[in-house]
């Protein structure tokens, strides 16, 4: 019987394509092997990663000290469910809300379930505390949102492939145009029966577009005149991935070990995943306070696994060597020297429109119409070259390493991105 890791590229490649669902269009390279900002190939190719599995691996691959938090919890206790407490929920629950600034937390697995969890969170809170008559409460969301794949976040989704022959779909919400507060003003104002406001603070898939400076701010302060729940969605944002702790953080510099953080915006509902276990494990969760959160009573959600004795230890590990390596503050310093070096190039060139993100969340647009090639060529020469990208909407390339990364290796990044978009020059 052949051993999985002799196989080749391209054995894995059409093991896949004959036995897997055909729900991914992925770049054809086969990994083996991460360590860091590093990622191998069964070849044996070494290459940076620039995608960072969407922002889940921030703290590197395999970091040492939360693969060997899970690997000692693993061999002690597993999974209880939430039928029995367990000895490690607790703890992270308290590091986590005290990270974040929060009373309670929620724990999930995926990113899905955590929006999910934090849609239900915020129709009962509607309809127990705000007083909305039940089944009428609506959500506001925002044009282009990506929040996952499950059936009643792509009832709001406007992307036709997440979409189409999905339905019939969940009601309950309103959808405005990102980043336009006449738009949040004039739907809150129009509607009694608003919840809550669901965002992104920067639209990751929509091609990592960030909002205009204080929106965010002034959107909650919208919010809150309307008695609706402000929901960020941090679930690629956060953890430090754009420069801050959350992306909802304001201008503190970070510099501090144990800053958490000066609100710009403190979301009433977080929602956080990927990083928040540093790639290990699939764990997210739902910050709230007590005001909130004490409307959900037992029975009335839950996960076999959330919240399990892995997770817990997983995800204080990995929000440790956040505080610890200080990896907002990386992440601010490399996310501004990165643009700051391709915007060098971009003068000389009309291939690039420009460069756009923050911290190390950064997209750079190609000057090609939406439905060209261009950018998938791109990544797949950048593959040549060592590293690793996938475009988004067409012409778009997504920069996501992870944030461990050092400034001679950024540049050594920026070199190889700039060679091999000078290939393309014509
Ligand atoms: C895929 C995008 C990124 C997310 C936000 C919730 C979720 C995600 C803001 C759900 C997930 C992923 C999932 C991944 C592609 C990806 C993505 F391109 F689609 F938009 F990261 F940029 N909220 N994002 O970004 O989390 O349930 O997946 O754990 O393959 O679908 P999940």
């Amino acid at each position: 019987m052949a051993v999985l890791n002799q196989l080749t590229s391209q054995e894995a490649i059409d093991l896949e394509n004959k036995y897997g669902a055909h729900n991914y269009h992925p770049l054809p390279v086969v990994l083996s092997k991460g360590e860091g900002v590093y990622v191998w190939d069964v070849e044996g190719k070494k290459y940076y990663d620039f995608l960072s599995a969407y922002s889940a691996v921030n703290q590197g691959h395999c970091h040492p000290r939360i693969v060997n938090a899970m690997v000692e919890q693993a061999k002690t206790l597993t999974l209880t469910s939430r039928a029995f407490y367990n000895d490690m929920l607790g703890n992270f629950e308290k590091f986590a809300t005290e990270t974040f600034n929060f009373d309670k937390l929620l724990p999930m697995n995926t990113g899905a379930e955590a929006v999910e969890t934090a849609l239900k969170l915020c129709r009962k809170w509607a309809y127990e505390v705000k007083g909305i008559k039940e089944n009428d409460a609506q959500i506001i969301v925002c044009e282009n949102n990506f929040h996952g794949r499950t059936t009643t976040i792509i009832s709001f989704s406007n992307d036709p492939v997440a979409r189409k022959n999905f339905g019939p779909y969940t009601d309950g919400f309103i959808k405005i145009e990102y980043d336009n507060l006449e738009a949040l003003k004039t739907a809150l104002e129009s509607n009694k029966n608003i919840a809550g406001f669901l965002v992104e603070p920067i639209q990751g898939e929509a091609g990592v577009y960030v909002p205009t400076e204080g929106y965010l701010a002034k959107a909650k302060a919208l919010c809150e005149a309307h008695n609706v729940l402000f929901i960020a969605d941090e679930v690629q944002t956060g953890i430090a991935r754009t420069g801050r702790l959350l992306a909802t953080c304001g201008n503190c510099s970070c510099a501090d070990k144990n800053c958490s953080g000066t609100p710009e915006v403190k979301a009433d509902i977080l929602i956080l995943g990927k990083a928040i276990s540093g790639g290990v494990y699939p764990v997210s969760a739902v910050l709230a306070n007590n005001n909130i959160m004490d409307v959900i009573k037992p029975g009335n959600h839950g996960s076999t696994f959330g919240g399990n004795p892995v997770a817990a230890a997983v995800a204080t590990a990995a929000l440790e060597v956040v505080r610890d390596e200080n990896l907002a503050q990386k992440a601010f310093d490399l996310g501004e020297l990165f643009r700051a070096e391709l915007n060098k190039y971009i003068a000389t060139t009309d291939l690039v429109e420009l460069v756009r993100g923050k911290g190390l969340l950064n997209a750079i647009v190609i000057n090609d119409h939406e439905e060209s090639e261009t950018a998938w060529n791109i990544c797949m020469a950048l593959r040549d070259n060592g590293l690793l990208a996938k475009p988004t909407h067409g012409n778009i390339i997504r920069f996501a390493p992870p944030l461990v990364m050092t400034k001679e290796q950024l540049l050594d990044c920026v070199a190889i991105i700039v060679k091999t978009l000078k290939q393309f020059e014509n």
